[in-house]
């Protein structure tokens, strides 16, 4: 590997020869790159590699992917961990910490065998570190404050440079003060591509890190003591219905990376397909080590990624399977009222307060459809419309939606699917419509293969 020289006059040679001045601010420090700033929450489209292998990069649900620049055969990169303010649905802004203006931080992608420079500038009120989470590197860039490196000083800058000697997907995040900087949102992904453009290559690359908040109705803080109970369950920082839809043009090969820091595991589920745990954290899983899956259970501190043939257009719900990660901001504490009849109650009430709804009493679906008066800056518990009403999901959910003739390196949302006639659920009016098929009465009579056992 070509040792790179250290000195001014290369850092401020390489300088010259920036990726993109869009977007780019001026740091005061001599030499170092310059910090990239995202100011949107959208999906940033892939960026294509400019040097060395070629790769199909990664697309960031509701993220970007960090800029670099090249210095004597190195990738530098420049992370700056800052409070930032980040919209987590529409109507919604938290107060979080995160790099490089937002929450989650941006991915970082790389290929292996390269030499990476990673330039850590703090803006926080104290102090941090990062750790690779995943990565085989020195001991001494684990970023473990305390014991790898000493602690990076509100205003410092500390640099990390290491070889990447694995391709796979990995995390980063603090290693100090971690419970309280994680819980404000501080982690993002570092992809390595493998040094063979042939090897596991798909055609569609997705990535997105579990994250969870909690951040009371009409506040904008996260409260960092929380163990268990966060009322906010994200992808990248995202909530449902604003989490940006995975957009795949039909027989794509796709691959879905889900990272997972909270304090909890998370069922990620997907409908229409079956699919093959193909990486974790630790490295790629060989084809005779796999097995398939319509869920799949992503650890706390883990990571694991998914490939399939998208063969079946539609749209295909994507959402962890805990049923309240698809809620948003609730009261864990608001009583079960079903089975409750609540009409005398309610007329008592409206007396003083004559816009009162009684809720729940027949579930809590009333709940997506009503206009109900919230207080600012909090999202409604479940919400988001589809094609064919109230979708009543929220956090944890996004659609996946496999069309064909989506251009390759497209990524806008593509509408509701339409569903062919005769393929859509209907109401029962009394007898079979023209459309429903005649079945073969063989086929209703043949035993399940459980009964001949
Ligand atoms: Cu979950």
């Amino acid at each position: 590997m070509e040792k790179p020289m250290i000195n001014r006059r290369a850092l401020l040679g390489a300088s010259a020869a920036l990726i993109s001045t869009a977007a780019w601010t001026r740091t005061s420090n001599a030499g170092l790159p310059e910090a990239a700033i995202m100011e949107t929450a959208k999906t940033q489209t892939p960026t294509m590699p400019t040097s060395g292998p070629d790769y199909q990069p990664v697309v960031t649900l509701n993220g970007w992917t960090l800029p670099h620049r090249m210095n004597n055969g190195v990738k530098e990169f420049h992370l700056v961990a800052e409070p930032v303010e980040r919209e987590l649905a529409e109507g919604m802004t938290g107060y979080l910490w995160g790099y490089n203006g937002q929450s989650t931080g941006p991915t970082i992608e790389a290929v292996e065998g390269d030499r990476v420079r990673i330039f850590v500038t703090n803006k926080l009120p104290e102090h941090t570190t990062v750790h690779w989470h995943g990565m085989i590197l020195p001991s001494g860039m684990d970023g473990v404050g305390g014991l790898s490196q000493p602690h990076i000083p509100s205003g410092k800058t500390f640099v990390y440079e290491f070889d990447l000697i694995k391709s796979g997907t990995f995390m980063y995040h603090p290693h100090s003060d971690e419970m309280v900087q994680m819980a404000m949102g501080m982690m993002g992904m570092f992809i390595v591509h493998p040094k063979d453009p042939k090897f596991m290559r798909v055609d569609r690359d997705f990535v997105f890190m579990l994250n969870a908040f909690d951040i009371d109705p009409g506040s904008y803080v996260p409260k960092i003591m929380t163990m268990t109970d966060f009322n906010l369950w994200c992808w990248n920082s995202r909530l449902f219905p604003d989490i940006n839809p995975l957009v795949v043009n039909k027989d794509d090969r796709v691959r879905v990376r889900v990272g997972n820091l909270t304090m909890t595991n998370h069922p990620i589920h997907m409908h229409g397909y079956d699919f093959e745990v193909t990486c974790t954290d630790g490295g790629w899983v060989p084809p005779e080590a796999r097995w398939p899956e319509v869920s799949i259970d992503i650890p706390v501190g883990g990571m694991r990624a998914y490939e399939f043939d998208a063969k079946y257009e539609g749209d295909w719900a994507i959402h962890c399977h805990k049923s309240h990660h698809t809620m948003n901001a609730m009261g864990h504490d608001v009583p079960t009222f079903i089975g409750v009849n609540k009409k005398k109650l309610t007329k008592t009430i409206r007396k003083i307060q004559p816009d009162y709804m009684p809720m729940g009493t027949a579930g809590m679906a009333d709940m997506a459809e009503m206009e109900m008066p919230l207080p600012d800056n909090t999202v409604p518990m479940m919400s988001g419309w589809g094609a064919h009403g109230p979708i009543e999901m929220g956090g944890m959910f996004s659609v996946v939606k496999v069309r064909q003739g989506i251009g390759s390196n497209d990524y806008s949302d593509p509408g509701w699917y339409k569903n062919p006639p005769g393929t859509q659920a209907y109401e029962w009016t009394g007898k079979l419509p023209e459309s429903a098929k005649a079945v073969d009465a063989k086929t209703q009579i043949s035993p399940s293969p459980q009964s001949k056992i």
